[in-house]
């Protein structure tokens, strides 16, 4: 399998409903104000942006109440459908699917929409400080974007209102980079799963090279599947991306992250990549301008950016 796109499709999703903070769906907007669409074009790609920025307001259901713990459920499950037809459309044209959140809800509907292309050969590398896989039981919050991983697949039992989701990645065709701020019950699930994670401390423990290595090897030894990229910027230190809802001390260095980026570029298999949990609102203009301009250029280097 080799990915050569020459047309990367841009889906925004300006929603903020799987969890509280207002202003992660104001990120879009920033990184196309940033000059995300010219920077892409730099690179020699075409951009397909023809949907345009999306509205997600009018999806907002009257009444939303709680199902269980799960909050918003209807509101995050028609936006994470709406994001599935877009990021399917764009594979199935043969570009490379680059979703700008929001927050991390909408991976639900960003891998569903890849797997609809790409099958049981696609693989997810998911860089984040969470892992993002509570089940409606376990999660403690009730906030979706804690969840969308066992939705995804089929960990979670009790899905209503996502009955359009169908699982679609096995446990063992998922890998994480960057954990430090896991729940007790995530820990079980993926102990009990067997699910291939890489924490803070192997990152420490290897370095950022030996690990992306491991981690590609484990994935796709032949190096012959597509890959999904879900870079969530909290996995980011954040000294280095302040901007989000949910930061945790001890994150990747600024050359870590752009590392992995390179890395997943190099193997020629990327299809997709979903960059999330931008949030403008939350610091001031300094750490707004070094969280947008910081995903800017993780998606540059994802597309093959290059210093020399
Ligand atoms: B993000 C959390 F409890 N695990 O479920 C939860 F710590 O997309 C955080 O990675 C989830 O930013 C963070 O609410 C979701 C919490
Ligand atoms: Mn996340
Ligand atoms: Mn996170
Ligand atoms: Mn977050």
């Amino acid at each position: 399998f080799i990915s050569e796109p020459h047309t990367v499709g841009v889906v925004t999703v300006p929603f903020s409903g799987g969890q509280p903070k207002g202003g992660v769906d104001a990120g879009p907007i920033e990184l196309l104000r940033f000059g995300i669409l010219d920077q892409i074009k730099g690179l020699g790609y075409k951009v397909d942006f023809s949907d345009g920025v999306d509205q997600y307001s009018s999806l907002k259901p009257k009444s939303d109440p709680d199902v269980g713990k799960m909050k918003k459920p209807r509101f995050v499950s028609s936006a994470c459908e709406k994001v599935k037809g877009q990021v399917e459309g764009h594979c199935k044209q043969g570009s490379l699917a680059l979703t700008l959140g929001g927050d991390h809800s909408i991976a639900m509907g960003t891998i569903s929409g890849s797997a609809a292309k790409y099958g049981d050969q696609l693989r997810v590398i998911w860089v984040d400080a969470h892992a993002d896989i509570n089940t409606p039981e376990s999660t403690e919050s009730g906030n979706l974007h804690g969840c969308p991983l066992s939705f995804i697949t089929g960990i979670a039992k009790n899905v209503a209102p996502f009955e359009w989701l169908t699982p679609c990645l096995k446990p063992e065709h998922l890998v994480y980079i960057g954990l430090r701020d896991v729940d007790a019950g995530e820990k079980k699930i993926l102990r009990e799963h067997g699910i291939r994670a890489y924490s803070m401390h192997e990152v420490d423990k290897y370095g950022i090279s030996k690990v992306v290595e491991m981690a590609l090897e484990y994935l796709s030894p032949s190096n012959d599947n597509p890959i999904h990229l879900s870079f969530d910027v909290d996995a980011l230190d954040p000294s280095v991306a302040p901007s989000t809802g949910t930061p945790v001390r001890g994150g990747l260095t600024f050359r870590e992250g752009h590392y992995i980026c390179e890395a997943i570029h190099e193997t020629g298999c990327l299809v997709a990549m979903d960059l999330v949990e931008v949030n403008p609102l939350l610091g001031d203009q300094t750490n707004l301008y070094q969280t947008v301009t910081v995903g800017c250029s993780l998606v540059r280097c994802a597309l093959g950016e290059t210093l020399l």
